[in-house]
């Protein structure tokens, strides 16, 4: 801990501190919560950034502080109450940066936002929220005003996604190939069809929008949304991604590493609940395209992560954290469960969008 107060001392917003404990539920980053002496005072999130994936901390840093300026104008244009629980806000550390480099690492400190809560598992009430606002944020980032760095180049695209598990094939750098090999030509069937929207992007069909990454959301006590906790990758991309990535978590029945696949459905409920909200509020910008395309985004995501952590896992572990031998294979299986129930609800998915037009 000694070190750790050492690098919030950095922050000179931070007043005394009473306690600094982990919070162990990301992949990437390494997160604390720090809880202060003073009660009147906030308590802060601490994160060490995972700085081999987020090579570039001043575009990471710097995208994070125009959105979250812009948002936080926009939100006193409305003349909400209540905004530091609506946006996020980073502390400058004392030259004036909002990370500090402590010679090998880069830390970042955040204001913790109280009486809030992720949720785990989520009704159809707060996934129409959810869309509702999703819609929201993507609307208010329209005119975000500077170009965003693309944090990490090819987030979601497809074909790079591909081209890293072929990669991650051809080295077989931990010699795990043979025990996967039928889920990666399981997964090469269908990798045409599933970098569609790349292709379309190149011909001019599909525009990139400044996107973030609302599948971390806050929610208060009410279950209503509070704010996006997640900003590392706003970047331009897709509107699909955070439609696709929310759903692949909240549409999911079972745990993003779900040893039991007969517990990895796709949740119909949730789908509807949260279509319905985000087409009521992003319908004015969304392109017939996009409309059109949303079941496949629901079928993109789950197939992508499951391509990703296959890669990773025949990589030898080299990306995500994992907890225990062969965890990446484990959630590879529970990604691809989860996409083919979700293309086999596809036409479902069609039919019920095609109700709300
Ligand atoms: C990583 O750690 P977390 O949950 O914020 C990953 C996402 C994956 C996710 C899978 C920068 O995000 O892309 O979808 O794990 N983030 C990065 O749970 O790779
Ligand atoms: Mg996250």
């Amino acid at each position: 801990m000694e070190n750790l107060n050492q690098i919030i001392k950095q922050f000179p917003e931070v007043g005394e501190v009473k306690e600094v404990k982990a919070l162990t539920s990301g992949l990437i980053n390494q997160t604390y919560l720090v809880k202060t002496v003073d009660p009147q005072e906030a308590d802060y999130v601490l994160q060490r950034i995972n700085h081999q994936i987020f090579t570039d901390i001043d575009m990471l840093q710097h995208n994070i502080e125009v959105v979250t300026g812009h948002i936080r104008k926009k939100l006193e244009a409305q003349n909400e109450t209540d905004i530091d629980r609506k946006v996020l806000r980073f502390l400058p550390a004392t030259d004036g940066k909002t990370f500090y480099y402590d010679g090998e690492g880069y830390w970042r400190v955040s204001v913790f936002i109280p009486r809030s809560q992720t949720l785990e598992a989520v009704t159809p009430d707060s996934s129409y929220l959810a869309g509702l606002k999703f819609g929201e944020f993507q609307a208010m980032l329209a005119d975000v005003p500077e170009q965003l760095g693309e944090i990490i180049p090819d987030f979601h695209n497809m074909e790079f996604r591909m081209k890293q598990l072929r990669e991650a094939v051809a080295t077989n750098a931990a010699g795990r190939l043979s025990e996967v090999q039928d889920i990666v030509d399981a997964i090469e069937k269908d990798a045409d069809e599933m970098c569609s929207a790349e292709r379309l992007f190149r011909e001019g069909k599909l525009p990139k929008h400044c996107d973030t990454k609302v599948s971390n959301m806050l929610f208060d006590e009410d279950g209503k949304v509070l704010c996006v906790i997640d900003l590392d990758t706003v970047m331009p991309s897709f509107i699909f991604s955070d439609f696709g990535d929310f759903l692949r978590s909240a549409a999911n029945t079972g745990k993003e590493d779900e040893k039991d696949l007969n517990n990895v459905r796709f949740n119909m409920e949730i789908f509807k609940a949260f279509a319905k909200g985000y087409i009521e509020s992003a319908r004015s910008f969304l392109t017939p395209v996009e409309i059109e395309m949303l079941p496949y985004a629901a079928t993109l995501f789950p197939y992508m992560q499951a391509v990703r952590f296959l890669a990773d896992y025949i990589n030898g572990d080299t990306y995500y954290q994992t907890k225990y031998e062969g965890h990446n294979l484990v959630r590879t299986k529970a990604q691809y469960k989860l996409y083919l129930e979700a293309k086999a609800a596809v036409p479902e998915m069609k039919d019920y969008i095609a109700g709300l037009l």
